[in-house]
């Protein structure tokens, strides 16, 4: 197999030489419906900096990031890449690369400092949000908002423990929530309630990787933690499209859904009916946790409750009513999605916080195969193919139409990169182009229907516990003079978008 088929012969591109079990096509720039809609997507806390400007209170995010010793590579958001100051450069900027929509995140202690339902509003904070929705609709650009990417005002933690109070979250929540629709609805048809609650949940309280950070070493209970932060989650998600669909949706006329995010993930052994279950297991325990619940108005998976027992939260008589009634309001699966992994079941018995289904996620398989040629991250390897299966399995699931709300990657090397070689991304172009590709089989081949895609992310940003040497962007910042350069990336998207939807027209 010959690895530099994936490499650009103008840059040099670090990529392993390990054997790939299915190797990436050539980019075909297959076709895409002409109303698909594609855009790029931030989130508050990644790119606005502005950490204490006019009023904003502290988020989880603001704490985390000034730990001793850091868990953020020594980095943190206090400024980013000051998208606060210079929001309007950045939208003339995405409207230079032609782009429908704009994903974006608001920071809840933007808008109320200290997040609970009887604390004042900062108006200052939506002034910023208003201009910002303002200025992508003067430039055409349709926003999508999500309420929650991870930057739970700290005041909720230290008050009531945040999402491990159900109660007291979702009656926050549901404030915040009708805040944003009041204010902003007037002009935006585009809602998420919440970003990744796998992450939130397993990330923020069981690796402790993101935060609030809590795990085993910090003395936390991972045996029911991230259990009881996916209960709230799911309940105060369905809590806010029923407001949603009450008090707005007749007078506003948008839409409201949940972004989950999840690798796909291929059996370590193809041949053993172990291993094929246990992938389809990891599948459940990763995304029916919340898909189930939110989209089918039904408890969670069956393999979780039989593994997890106890400390699996259980839904109340008036919460099922809840779910089964706004199930069906949610307008489509938003899906983050960026690579494949393989799925190794694990002997008997679990670890005692087991969160997988007692599986391990591993990057080779029994043959020593690896999914694909690796990108900047090592846990992000180009798989086209496993995409198009996750596709196929969300929509034999829950037969939503989907939305990609987040994909892309960093270029191998990128974080060691000169501007030159960085805006050079022919890597990332690669991935886009597959992708899409993947998009297009999947609908015009297997006949399932997605909307639209946003890339992640729109620039270089901070990139939580990796800091800022992680580059996601299809624009690179300069962090030290906060100077923003396209990459190839974004043209090629703009033009890529552009070709494909006049294939069927
Ligand atoms: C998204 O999360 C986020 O929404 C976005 O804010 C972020 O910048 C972007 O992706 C890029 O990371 O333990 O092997 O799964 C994606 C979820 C969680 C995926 C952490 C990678 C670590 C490797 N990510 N995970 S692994």
């Amino acid at each position: 197999m010959n690895v530099n088929m994936f490499q650009a012969k103008d840059t040099v591109l670090q990529t392993d030489n390990e054997e790939w079990v299915s190797e990436p096509h050539e980019v075909e720039e297959l076709p895409l419906p002409p109303d698909f809609f594609w855009g790029a997507a931030t989130a508050a806390y990644q790119i606005e900096g502005g950490a204490s400007q006019d009023g904003k209170g502290k988020s989880i995010w603001d704490t985390f990031s000034h730990l001793e010793p850091s868990r953020t590579n020594g980095e943190n958001g206090d400024v980013a890449c000051d998208h606060y100051n210079r929001m309007s450069e950045d939208v003339d900027l995405m409207a230079s690369y032609g782009v429908d929509v704009y994903r974006l995140s608001i920071a809840w202690s933007r808008v109320i400092p200290l997040g609970g339902r009887n604390d004042p509003v900062n108006e200052d904070g939506i002034s910023f949000y208003n201009r910002l929705i303002d200025c992508l609709l003067a430039r055409n650009i349709e926003p999508i908002i999500t309420l929650y990417h991870w930057d739970a005002p700290q005041e909720l933690y230290n008050r009531y423990g945040a999402f491990l109070n159900t109660a007291e979250f979702k009656a926050d929540f549901e404030q915040f929530a009708r805040l944003c629709f009041s204010r902003f609805g007037d002009r935006v048809k585009k809602w998420v309630t919440y970003n990744e609650p796998y992450i939130i949940s397993i990330f923020g309280h069981h690796s402790g990787v993101l935060a609030p950070g809590h795990s085993a070493a910090t003395g936390h209970d991972t045996r029911t933690e991230p259990w009881r932060v996916g209960h709230t989650i799911v309940i105060s998600h369905a809590a806010v499209v029923k407001i949603y669909a009450t008090e707005f949706q007749p007078v506003q006329n948008g839409s409201i859904t949940i972004v989950l995010n999840g690798h796909f993930y291929e059996p370590w052994d193809a041949n053993s009916e172990e291993h094929k279950s246990a992938a389809q297991r990891r599948l459940e325990f990763y995304i029916g946790w919340f898909a189930d619940p939110v989209f089918l108005g039904k408890d969670y998976p069956s393999q979780m409750r039989a593994r997890l027992g106890p400390r699996l939260p259980e839904f109340s008589t008036e919460e099922m009513r809840l779910l089964r009634e706004t199930a069906p309001i949610n307008a489509y699966y938003g899906m983050n999605h960026y690579s494949t992994k393989f799925a190794r079941a694990l002997s008997d018995p679990p670890a005692e916080d087991d969160c997988t289904g007692n599986v391990e996620e591993v990057a080779t398989n029994n043959e020593g195969k690896m999914l694909g040629p690796v990108s900047g991250m090592s846990w992000l390897r180009v798989a086209p193919d496993g995409f198009r299966k996750l596709l196929n399995w969300v929509w034999d699931r829950y037969h939503l139409p989907i939305v990609i709300t987040e994909n892309g990657c960093p270029c191998p090397g990128e974080s060691q990169m000169t501007l030159e070689e960085s805006v050079n991304d022919t890597f990332r172009i690669r991935y886009f182009g597959l992708y899409l590709d993947a998009i297009s089989r999947a609908i015009y081949e297997d006949g399932i229907i997605v909307q639209g895609y946003c890339a992640w992310s729109f620039m270089d940003n901070f990139e939580w516990s990796a800091g800022y040497g992680a580059r996601y962007g299809i624009t690179h910042v300069e962090y030290d003079t906060l100077v923003r350069t396209p990459k190839k990336s974004a043209y090629y998207l703009k033009q890529s978008f552009n070709e494909r939807r006049k294939k069927r027209d």
